[in-house]
């Protein structure tokens, strides 16, 4: 039987795990591969995997909780990916929340799966927008719970990627490589950048080698982890805009919508994770993004289109009560709408914090 590579790229909230996802889909694919990808969300109405099937790739979503809770949907899901055809290579993003990956979803694929599937090692992308922060002592803005989860990812990666290299000077790549270098000083540290792809091919040679047998699990308090969860609000919201006679420009009202969205939380003074708006229209996609309270928000894929109604999908992680974040984004899209003249229509809408993490397996030693 054929096995199929699994490859399971994780990180923070805002990491940058789907753009570096994507672009090692298309280096897989631009060689020859068959490629399938898997995404995952606490909730509904997923904006990466619009997002990635706008750029051409087969997605899988495990929606509604985190792969260590639904890991029989993920295999289900992987399964199904290529039809008739199964993928070569299959390309995994947790949720940004989420640790224990190796202990609950891995080693459990690798023991059960071993025929199906062949592991490469855990990669992790080290945010560096929050990491200066966190792994100099403080908490970045989130509860020292959230900050202990941060951590904790980064303790259980095989390979740490500091991500975003192009944001950094000189000067902060070498502080951010010398911490990590500090903390974890057995593992494989590259510096790599998902948007430019400076560091990729190293990202790409590290992830031939095969997972590494780990001989016990992270040692984790599920106590600390659920707690820090809990810390952060969610939501997920669908709406629909629309200008009754004429066009308006679907980049600019995106953009303007995270921009809303970033002084109503800075006001309300929550960090955020990653606040992530996808628009639609006539089969184009424009995406904004805001990932910490120091950064700027930005437009990561633009559309240039003009429009006169479109689709929009809101997805925001922050830290604080999910009650509040729901009236930011509620506040934010009523007055950007009202300012440009728009109807706004929320057709759904989830908030809550996510609940506390209970795995299907957690494999504390290596089984045969
Ligand atoms: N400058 C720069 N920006 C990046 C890089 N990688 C990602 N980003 C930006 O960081 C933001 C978050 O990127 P995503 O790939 O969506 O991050 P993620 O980890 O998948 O986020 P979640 O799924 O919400 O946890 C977007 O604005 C990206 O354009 C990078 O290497 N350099
Ligand atoms: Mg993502």
């Amino acid at each position: 039987m054929k096995q199929v590579r699994f490859l399971m790229v994780g990180g923070f909230l805002g990491a940058g795990k789907t753009t570096a996802i994507a672009r090692l889909a298309r280096h897989y694919t631009d060689h020859g591969l068959r490629v399938g990808l898997v995404t995952n969300d606490q909730a509904y109405g997923l904006v990466d995997t619009l997002h990635l099937q706008a750029q051409g790739f087969e997605v899988g979503e495990v929606p509604g909780a985190c792969f260590c809770c639904k890991f029989d949907e993920l295999i289900d899901t992987a399964a199904k990916l290529g039809a008739d055809q199964q993928p070569d290579v299959i390309l995994v993003e947790p949720v940004g929340s989420c640790t224990d990956l190796m202990a609950t979803v891995l080693q459990p694929l690798q023991h059960l799966y071993s025929n199906q599937y062949r592991l490469g090692p855990l990669m992790v992308l080290c945010k560096p927008e929050h990491g200066r922060k966190i792994l100099g002592g403080e908490t970045g803005g989130f509860s020292p719970q959230a900050a202990y989860i941060f951590l904790k990812q980064l303790e259980e990666a095989q390979v740490i990627v500091l991500n975003k290299t192009d944001r950094l000077s000189a000067a902060e790549r070498q502080q951010m490589l010398k911490l990590l270098g500090e903390r974890f000083p057995e593992k494989n540290i590259l510096g790599a950048s998902g948007t430019t792809g400076e560091g990729f091919a190293e990202v790409v040679a590290s992830l031939e080698q095969d997972a590494q047998t780990v001989e016990s699990a992270l040692e984790i308090d599920y106590d600390i982890y659920a707690e820090g969860e809990a810390a952060l609000g969610w939501l997920n919201c669908a709406a629909h805009l629309e200008h009754p006679e004429t066009t308006w420009s679907l980049d600019e009202i995106t953009q303007l919508l995270v921009v809303q969205f970033s002084q109503s939380l800075l006001d309300a003074k929550m960090e955020p994770g990653h606040i992530k708006v996808l628009a639609s229209a006539e089969g184009s996609t424009a995406v904004a993004n805001w990932v910490a309270s120091d950064s700027p928000v930005e437009l990561s894929a633009a559309s240039k289109l003009e429009v006169k109604t479109a689709n929009l999908l809101v997805n925001a992680r922050a830290h604080g009560a999910p009650e509040k974040l729901q009236q930011c984004v509620q506040d934010s899209l009523r007055a950007i709408a009202a300012k440009r003249g728009l109807a706004c229509e929320i057709t759904s809408v989830q908030y809550f914090r996510p609940g506390r993490p209970e795995p299907i397996h957690r494999y504390t030693t290596p089984r045969g």
